[in-house]
């Protein structure tokens, strides 16, 4: 079995999204996400101009081989772009494996170890009123676990704060907007909107808040011991991760559980944080670090030290990877949760999917493959925007992490 051909398709319903499609001298093709949001074209040129041409005439079967010859072979190892690269490819290349097995990809993974997968929805509002509403609305359509965000009394414009109707804050401008940040604000602030919302919806549903890498590690472990009565799923990237040794710190001091990983694109960017046991959850995902292949074995390697997974799956990460997700954690023995943010009804129609909703829980569908397509003649209709996300400055000027 040959691959004859292999393309990246950039489409633009509402977001940009890029994907990967390897198509075999068999008549099968598969398909895999390459979404680097705000950076789509860096990942883009990586693949057409180097790693596509060096698929055609390779067995699509050898995915291992493959991921070996893009990782080791090239010499610049890990990084967004080249790991966000294979993953589509290799995303793509176990499309392939289990569309030529005849199985749902779950079961080529090793089969399914739960009958369905919980993920958690968003809540986020610009005040206390509507994150509360936000909250109601999520338990309505059935979620059981909700990350909440709410705006902060004094912070003009914040990451992470819906504008107007939209689900979340997409990139959404040509060059990056300015957003701004007081972590004195913050603190104070937070422990009282989870006070409310334990207060009006009770204990009998997770709670989950991204804390997006804006604290120092002390405040860190100051919000996480203030935000202990209120029993949180988890509280996430609490500090920038590239110093794994700040998460001692915070653990010494709160029992608050700790989930990382969205930015990482290798197992090595998580090691010691698993290996000492300083996170809970894991939240790398297949687009961003390396595909199935990687993740397998960031997964076990978790594992070995009681850490679960909890994947990201913002609206930034395509359908696709979307599918390919619930696959994993369909099987993956150490699943924790899933993030699930709804794609727009514009962006279901360009990527068909098997995966299903019912009452705060996902199954991935019985679609061989991954189960998730794309309509090119749609996507076609959607060109590239550039659309950046936004950039983060304390009051007085100085740039912060976001
Ligand atoms: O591209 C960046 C977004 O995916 C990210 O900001 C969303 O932090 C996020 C989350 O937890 O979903
Ligand atoms: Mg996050």
């Amino acid at each position: 079995m040959k691959i004859v051909d292999a393309k990246v398709i950039v489409t633009c319903p509402g977001r940009n999204f890029v994907t990967v499609k390897i198509m075999t001298d068999q008549g099968i093709y598969g398909i895999g996400d390459a979404t680097l949001n705000g950076r789509e074209k860096s990942v883009v040129s990586y693949l057409e101009d180097y790693l596509l041409p060096m698929l055609i005439g390779r067995d699509p079967q050898q995915i291992e081989d493959i991921w070996q010859y893009f990782y080791r072979g090239v010499y610049w190892r890990r990084g967004p772009i080249g790991m966000t690269a294979i993953a589509g490819i290799d995303v793509a290349l176990w499309d392939i494996k289990a569309k030529l097995a005849n199985m749902p990809l779950y079961q080529l993974l090793g089969g399914r170890s739960r009958d369905r997968i919980l993920v958690y929805s968003h809540a986020n509002g610009k005040d206390l009123d509507s994150t509360l509403d936000a909250v109601r609305k999520a338990k309505e359509k059935g979620y059981k676990a909700v990350r909440i965000q709410c705006g902060v009394p004094g912070i003009a414009k914040m990451y992470g704060i819906a504008k107007s109707n939209k689900a979340y804050e997409p990139a959404d401008s040509d060059l990056p907007m300015e957003e701004s940040w007081s972590s004195e604000k913050y603190m104070k602030f937070i422990p009282e909107v989870f006070d409310a919302v334990r207060k009006e919806f009770g204990y009998d549903i997770h709670l989950l808040h991204d804390v997006h890498h804006r604290l120092t590690p002390i405040e860190a472990a100051r919000v996480g011991k203030d935000l202990e009565p209120y029993r949180l799923f988890w509280m996430e990237d609490p500090v920038p991760a590239e110093n794994q040794e700040s998460f001692k710190l915070i653990r010494q001091h709160t029992t608050t559980p700790l989930a990382v990983g969205e930015v990482f694109n290798s197992i090595h960017d998580c090691r010691e944080l698993i290996q000492n046991q300083m996170i809970d959850y894991i939240r790398t995902t297949i687009v961003h670090a390396g595909g199935i292949t990687q993740l397998r074995r960031i997964a076990d390697f978790a594992s070995l030290y009681n850490v679960r997974t909890g994947f990201h799956g913002a609206t930034d990460l395509s359908p696709v990877c979307m599918g390919a997700a619930l696959h994993f954690d369909y099987w993956v023995p150490n699943f924790g949760i899933q993030e699930h943010m709804a794609h727009s009804p514009q962006m279901e129609e360009v990527f068909t999917r098997a995966y299903e909703f019912n009452d705060g829980y996902f199954t991935p569908g019985e679609k061989i493959g991954h189960g998730v397509d794309i309509d090119e003649k749609l996507a076609a209709k959607y060109p590239y925007k550039r659309a950046c996300l936004p950039v983060n400055r304390l009051e007085d000027g100085t740039l912060w992490h976001w």
